[in-house]
């Protein structure tokens, strides 16, 4: 996130980080994880003070504040969140404006599910892409993550966003797969219209830009 989105005010009163009356995200600059939530708090406008972390080389705070020594890791005053899903449901719930998840139960219950499964899916194939070093597991990840994206393509025809007329947790979670795809190897045929035209809608959301560290900025360089 740029220092300026960063560090603007928006109505968060915690106390935090280095910055009294923000709240304190540890974030890595090119986690897909850290990407969604930088995402919330972008599409919010929450102010928030970022410490952009290395998975190898975390600070001492951190492995201090998170059993898991994971990021992202939120921390509002005495409160410490970790785990992308449950940080992006408080800030929704902690900052209602705009709301990203519907009011109607059963279509929040269909969202929580979708959420599910992106996180079961797509994250996992993701994260292998990302991270493993095993080229038949890198293969076989990219060829499951093209065919399981090329698939739903037809899910993105329905609405602007994600089955809503509303931007929601499930299009902020979406889009730093679908940004990683140059990254990943992927190419999606120009024929899948629906998703192109998803995509094209997301990357140019002032949010999505604001979201975006210098080194995702590269991937799609
Ligand atoms: N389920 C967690 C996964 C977070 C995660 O895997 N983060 C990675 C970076 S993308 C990490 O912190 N890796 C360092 C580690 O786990 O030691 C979430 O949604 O926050």
């Amino acid at each position: 996130m740029d220092t300026a989105s960063a560090m603007r005010r928006g109505d968060s009163d915690a106390v935090g980080g280095d910055h009294p009356g923000l709240m304190t995200l540890y974030s890595s600059p090119s986690c897909l994880h850290s990407h969604r939530t930088r995402m919330v708090l972008a599409e919010k406008n929450i102010a928030i003070d970022v410490i952009d972390v290395e998975g190898d080389r975390l600070p001492e705070d951190l492995l201090d504040l998170n059993p898991y020594h994971s990021v992202p890791t939120l921390v509002d005053r005495e409160l410490v969140l970790y785990d992308s899903r449950v940080i992006i449901d408080y800030l929704d719930e902690r900052f209602p404006h705009p709301p990203l998840m519907p009011v109607d139960p059963l279509a929040r219950a269909q969202f929580r599910l979708a959420l599910y499964r992106i996180e079961r899916d797509w994250y996992t194939l993701a994260m292998q892409l990302q991270e493993s070093d095993d080229r038949k597991q890198l293969a076989q990840a990219r060829k499951q993550l093209q065919e399981s994206i090329t698939g739903s393509s037809e899910l993105f025809a329905v609405k602007p966003f994600f089955l809503s007329d509303e931007f929601s947790l499930v299009d902020c979670s979406i889009a730093p797969v679908l940004w990683r795809l140059p990254l990943f190897g992927i190419e999606l045929k120009a024929s899948l219209k629906p998703i192109h035209r998803y995509m094209d809608r997301l990357f140019a959301r002032r949010s999505f830009q604001d979201s975006l560290t210098e080194r995702e900025r590269e991937m799609r360089q």
